[in-house]
Order: C-alpha cells, then structure tokens, then sequence
C-alpha cells in the first residue's frame, strides 16, 4: 500500500487500528486473504519475581506422580517444539493410549501452608488438533481434590505452546493437579512444560510471556466489536460448513481446525483494482509509553506483487499513512494459515 493511497483510504473518525486489504491490479477469482484470532496486548514485565517451586521436566517429573484413580497417564516426551526462549526439550503429553472421555492426572508434591499468599501458578500448555479434549488444573487439600477446577482449556490452540497462569490460596497444604481429558479425536495432542510457583499473586507481576489479553477474537461467537468496511469488495464472517459459499476458500478456521469453525474472509472476486475493504477493531486506550502486541492469523491465495493485506493505525483524528505491517511474499503459501505477531 502506498502511503498516499493510505492516507486517501483511512477516514475512520474513532478508531486507532485497521487492517486494510488492497488489490493492486487486476485479479481473477482464486485469491482471498482470510482472517482469524486477533490479539492486543500488553508489554512484559522486565523483572521475574522468586520462584518457590520449579519443573522443567528435562532430567524427570520432579517429583510430581500419576493420580493413580485416573485410567490415562502423563508420559515425558521431546518430539515437540520446545517452548521459545526456553532451552530445554522435555515436556510432559498425555499418553496416546487413552480412548475417548479417559482421564489423566499429573500431581505435585505436598507445598506446606505459607504467609506468603496466594502465589502464582505458571506454567505452559499445548492443545493441538479438533476435538482435543481439555485439561485441568485442579487443587488438592486435606487430601481431597477440592470441587471445580482452579483453570481449564477445551479450545484447542493449533500447533503451539501456549501460556497460563493462575493464583493459589496457601492458607493450607496443597498440591496441584494437572488432569487431561481425551476428546473424540484420540490422535489430539495435550501437553504441558515450565510448571512454576512464583511467590507472590498473579496480580503482582506480569506472568513471563503472558500476555495481558485486552481484545481477543476469534470470531466463534460475535464479531467482538470488529466492524467489517466495505470498498470495492467485501469482507465476509463465515463457516467453511456453509455450503451456500460459492468461491474458493480455507476448508477449516484456525481455531478449532474443523469446517465449523467461523473466519473472516475477502474474496477477490472480479477485476475492480482498490482498496477491497477493512476489518476495523475496537478503539483501544492509548497508554504513555507502553506499546501494544497486535497479533492476527492469517492465510492470502493469491499474488502478494498484485494484491496485499496490510495493517494501519489510526490515533485520535490523526492517520499514520505509513502500514505499520504489511505481507510480503516470503509468507505466500496457498491455503495455510500464517501468524503475525
Ligand atoms: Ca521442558
């Protein structure tokens, strides 16, 4: 996109982001850059506060034991990408051989009473393929698992380590429990890596890489507040499901990976060269000095040298003509989703 044509497509009056799609000549059908998962967040945190307990999994379990009430099991494993910044290779997976609805615990050694409360639980989770079941993360006082689960994942998160965090009351002993549940999909990954207790509340810090999710969206349930603009095309919030969608697109969504699953998608369907149309997130807040992590999966069958996706910024009535991202053709792959970060 250049800047001229930028600043000409930019007219928004209250919002500071928009993602912009730009045909650059003359298309045929067969292209379509395709949208989904859309994340702001915040910066990190530069210090890391002490940790009181630690299990990287790369020499053995640490200590942590198999709930032996559950029919599935927890096995150590290194097939998998390694979590970033993390230089180790072990991580802990659910066994394959568990059939549907089947139970795995993973349990931590007995942390005494403290003062020191709640600390913050850490640690990183994978969940990869449909119908992946769900994991858990349970507590246990006095010797019984306490009613309802402290935090639990059923959505499956693609081919990536995902992080998580969650504050634990140490009036009393306790242990941690870290249950999966098989779903339809026995070939489904669950895994975890990086189990940490920080010794102070989750709300005192900000847990190492997580991010402080101010707007996500999926676009499962709602447009979340996303507006869709359109120009000489249209973008489009659909399910590959929907057999009444009569041009080429992505068989499966990102999230859940199935045909059921809802993106948005701009089909390129004719020959009108422009600006096609803009997926316009909420406003957000502008805080002094703090820059913001935008985040976006996305997928372009076309020709990155005749049509382009890009992101703008808009602040206040002030346009910033210059994209602050745009695709190049490195990232080109026909139907296969990309991230950006
Ligand atoms: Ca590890």
């Amino acid at each position: 996109m250049s800047a001229e044509r930028a600043g000409m497509t930019l007219l928004l009056q209250i919002l500071v982001m928009a993602a912009a799609l730009q045909v650059r000549a003359a298309q045929q059908a067969q292209q379509l850059p395709a949208e989904d998962v859309i994340t702001a967040t915040a910066p990190l945190a530069t210090t890391a506060p002490s940790e009181s307990w630690h299990c990287t999994f790369q020499d053995d379990f640490c200590n942590m034991t198999t709930v032996s009430s559950y029919k599935g099991h927890w096995e150590r494993n290194n097939t998998l990408d390694k979590v970033p910044s993390v230089q180790d290779t072990w991580y802990v997976a659910m066994s394959g051989n568990t059939s549907k609805g089947q139970r795995a615990g993973l349990e931590t050694p007995v942390f005494s009473s403290s003062p020191v409360t709640p600390r913050c639980l850490t640690f990183f989770y994978y969940m990869d393929g449909a119908n992946t079941g769900q994991i858990s993360v349970l507590l246990r006082r006095g010797g019984d698992l306490v009613e309802g689960a402290l935090w639990t994942q059923g959505r499956p998160q693609g081919q990536e380590w995902m992080p998580a965090h969650a504050d634990i009351d140490f009036n009393t002993s306790v242990s941690i429990v870290f249950e999966s549940k098989r779903g339809n999909n026995v070939e489904a990954v669950l895994a975890l890596d990086e189990i940490t207790i920080v010794e102070m509340s989750c709300n005192s810090f900000q847990p190492t890489d997580e991010p402080d999710q101010r707007t996500m969206c999926d676009f499962e349930d709602s447009l979340c507040g996303f507006t869709l603009e359109n120009e000489k095309g249209e973008w489009l919030w659909i399910t590959p499901h929907d057999k009444a969608i009569n041009f080429p697109h992505p068989a499966h969504d990102h999230t859940y990976s199935t045909d059921f699953g809802h993106y948005l998608v701009a089909p390129l369907m004719d020959n009108r060269e422009g600006l096609v149309g803009r997926v316009v997130t909420p406003e957000f807040t502008e805080e002094l000095n703090k820059t913001q992590c935008l985040t976006f999966w996305y997928m372009h069958n076309g020709q990155t040298n005749k049509d382009a996706l890009t992101v703008s910024i808009k602040h206040d009535l002030d346009i910033f003509a210059r994209a602050v991202w745009r695709e190049t053709s490195e990232f080109l792959v026909n139907f296969e989703w990309r991230k950006v970060v």
